[in-house]
């Protein structure tokens, strides 16, 4: 305990909450595979994609500039275009109703390795997303007390982490009222029951059911009521897509820009992992199905190259934002094996053979493969 009391002091934290944060943050790292480690980037690897929840330890991390100093009484501020502006601390936050809602949280930037051309960024494949039980209170109710004018828009939210040199734009976003005063909108300080962990965002961060993890702001410390849209790098030109699908490779310009906002049907299978092998007899093809725009209608499983389909069996509850767990088990003699996942939703959209290139790689949502060798 001594050793890990210093350790924490020595991070400049001070509490013993602080001190676990540290100690799950160095288990964290063994388990993660690291696309950067400062700021931390780390992926979920495949082979969690076969359960419902995601464990917090291995729950992907993405931080554009790494956390700030552990703060349990960091402040709220709600201001702006409101009647009443407030300062919550997480005791504050008590006196709203608590709620939890499971939820995928996906990075825009997931797949992003996958497409193309290739595109800058963070290379991720399929880890930068997970699933987990999201608790606390809902935003609407907190924008209901401070009293809402008319005239406001848009909110625009900032977390308390700063970029590592002053001419680097700071994560500044925001999204339209509408989706602030959604009842699925969280202010969140629990992950899967546990305290949220630094890294997530700790004391507090937002939770945007159906919404890219960029609107997912950790750490939050402001929010403000305005009328005019967000302003900053990445509001402004970061998180953008083109109003219409382009050649891929192609310029866009800023003009022929949106914000994303919520994220297509996608379906990736966690096991068997690529490359492995399996003994001859029984197989099963396991993943997870999720569409943030509504709830996942059918996974269909191709074992001969899309030629043929067989509709899998989903396990955990139904709804938008949320994943499900598919199963598709045959059996297999020896020889060389490949399947393909393909998810619809409830709003009738398909994951496509090929993704919708963008300039910054979104939303890739393809058909996911896995080869395998079964043998005797
Ligand atoms: N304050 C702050 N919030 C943030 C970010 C950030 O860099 N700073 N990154 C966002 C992005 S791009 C994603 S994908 C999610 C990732 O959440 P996680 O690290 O808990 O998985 O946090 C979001 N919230
Ligand atoms: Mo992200």
């Amino acid at each position: 305990m001594r050793r890990r009391e210093f350790l924490g002091l020595g991070l400049g934290l001070a509490t013993s909450a602080a001190a676990l944060a540290w100690s799950r943050l160095g288990r964290a790292a063994d388990v993660l595979w690291a696309h950067t480690m400062r700021p931390q980037n780390w992926a979920t690897p495949t082979e969690y994609f076969d359960r419902l929840i995601t464990p917090a330890p291995v729950f992907f991390v993405r931080s554009h500039f790494g956390p700030p100093s552990l703060k349990p009484d960091r402040t709220l501020r709600v201001s702006g275009l409101v009647d009443t502006p407030l300062t919550l601390d997480a005791a504050g936050l008590k006196a709203f109703e608590e709620v939890t809602i499971t939820s995928v949280l996906q990075c825009a930037g997931n797949g992003r390795a996958l497409h193309e051309p290739r595109v800058a960024g963070v290379q991720w494949e399929h880890g930068a997303m997970g699933q987990a039980a999201w608790t606390g209170v809902r935003l609407a109710d907190v924008l209901k007390k401070a009293g809402v004018q008319a005239d406001a828009r848009f909110v625009q939210l900032e977390g308390a982490d700063r970029p590592p040199k002053p001419t680097v734009p700071r994560y500044v976003r925001g999204f339209p009222v509408e989706r602030a005063l959604d009842p699925t909108t969280l202010i969140a300080y629990r992950m899967n029951g546990a305290p949220l962990a630094l890294e997530h965002g700790a004391p507090f961060r937002l939770v945007v059911p159906g919404w890219t993890g960029n609107h997912w702001i950790k750490w939050l410390a402001k929010i403000e009521l305005r009328k005019d849209e967000p302003e900053g790098f990445y509001y402004a030109t970061g998180y953008r897509l083109p109003k219409q699908p382009v050649q891929p490779g192609a310029a866009v310009a800023p003009a022929d820009t949106r914000p994303v906002t919520t994220y297509p049907v996608k379906s990736i299978i966690g096991r068997p992992a690529d490359g492995a092998s399996a003994k001859a007899g029984r197989q099963e093809v396991v993943g997870v199905a999720f569409s943030g725009e509504a709830a996942i209608a059918r996974v269909e499983v191709s074992l001969d190259g899309g030629k043929t389909w067989s509709e899998a069996k989903l396990d955990g509850e139904s709804g938008a934002a949320r994943w499900q767990v598919f199963r598709h088990a045959f059996d297999a003699a020896p020889g060389r094996y490949r399947a393909i996942a393909r998810a619809t939703d409830q709003a009738g959209q398909t994951q496509p053979e090929h993704a919708v290139w963008n300039p910054s790689g979104y939303l890739w949502n393809a058909w996911h493969a896995v080869s395998w060798t079964v043998i005797a």
